[in-house]
């Protein structure tokens, strides 16, 4: 059997589309319809005219894709894609922190699950944080899970970040040190670095742009090469994208294993027996809605 012929003809039978994150396995990339960051990929949707949606990419994202269209079936193609980040924050973070800073908004990741982000004020993605922490007319914001981004927020707006939950990050991004930077600069004098805002601060202050990975995608024309600091596939993406320019990833451990665990064979699967289905509690989804909706608004 030939997947990727399989995986053609039942979207085609099923009225189904593939989205696929920035960060997925480049013959997952290639069978998309959309590629992008989370955001990117739950707004395109919203008016295609697709009955199921397959979201490759962790659990968060196809949540947010499901809150954003309630009415389509949205389906996750194996359990073990899941964002270790996004599970570090419980609502209890946020009721504690709440309780101490009572006066404070609640500004959420989109990077978060739609339990948490129920609880949110509004959700932010890397690349519109600060512009929306600057709005907001509370000098101190409770910010989470991200400790890395909320410092950045913290830099750019000069406002007082309250970051929950305590050491909250991202695994893959934390792996870059100074000592990637470093053999950076040696190894491709003529090169920019673009660098994830989920990385360290130190290896921030090295960086020649801050950038989500849609940020990658959309400024990489401002120069001819680039080393890439975040999961190691955005390379495959930024390759492909520009095959007249170089990207080199700057640490090829980088690897996120939630997003590494889908396989076109999961696709396949996920297509034939329509699994497995992200729902959402409407009381939750109502709630998330506003925050994300809030996000849309503020960002604009
Ligand atoms: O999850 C990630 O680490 C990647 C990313 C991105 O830049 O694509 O941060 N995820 C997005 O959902 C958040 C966008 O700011
Ligand atoms: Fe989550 Fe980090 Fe993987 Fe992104 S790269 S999905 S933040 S664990």
């Amino acid at each position: 059997m030939n997947l990727v012929e399989e995986i053609m003809r039942l979207k085609e039978e099923k009225n189904a589309i593939i989205l696929a994150h920035n960060y997925q396995l480049p013959e997952i990339q290639d069978i998309a319809d959309f590629l992008g960051d989370s955001l990117e990929l739950a707004r395109k949707v919203v008016n295609v005219d697709a009955d199921i949606i397959v979201f490759a990419g962790v659990d968060f994202m196809a949540e947010t894709a499901k809150i954003l269209n309630p009415n389509k079936k949205v389906l996750l193609p194996t359990r073990r894609a899941t964002c270790a980040m996004a599970h570090m924050l419980k609502v209890e973070h946020i009721l504690e922190a709440k309780e101490k800073y009572p006066d404070a908004p609640v500004v959420l990741y989109i990077n978060t699950m739609a339990e948490t982000k129920a609880y949110a004020d509004v959700t932010v993605t890397s690349g519109n944080a600060a512009r929306i922490v600057e709005k907001l007319e509370a000098d101190t914001v409770i910010f989470g899970p991200d400790n890395n981004l909320a410092y950045y927020v913290a830099k750019k707006t000069g406002k007082r970040i309250i970051p929950i939950p305590e050491g909250g990050h991202c695994y893959v991004h934390k792996k870059f040190t100074l000592e990637d930077v470093r053999r950076a600069r040696k190894e491709y004098p003529n090169a920019k670095l673009m660098i994830h805002p989920e990385c360290n601060p130190e290896v921030q202050e090295q960086a020649d742009l801050i950038v989500s990975t849609g940020g990658m995608v959309r400024n990489a024309c401002q120069h001819d090469e680039w080393v890439v600091f975040t999961e190691k596939e955005m390379v495959y993406r930024l390759q492909k994208l520009y095959p007249d320019k170089n990207f080199y990833p700057a640490n090829e451990d980088a690897l996120c294993i939630g997003m590494k665990s889908i396989t076109l064979k999961h696709i396949y699967e996920a297509l034939r027996d329509e699994k497995y289905e992200i729902e959402v509690p409407e009381e939750i989804a109502i709630k998330a809605k506003k925050a994300i909706e809030r996000m849309l608004e503020m960002s604009k």
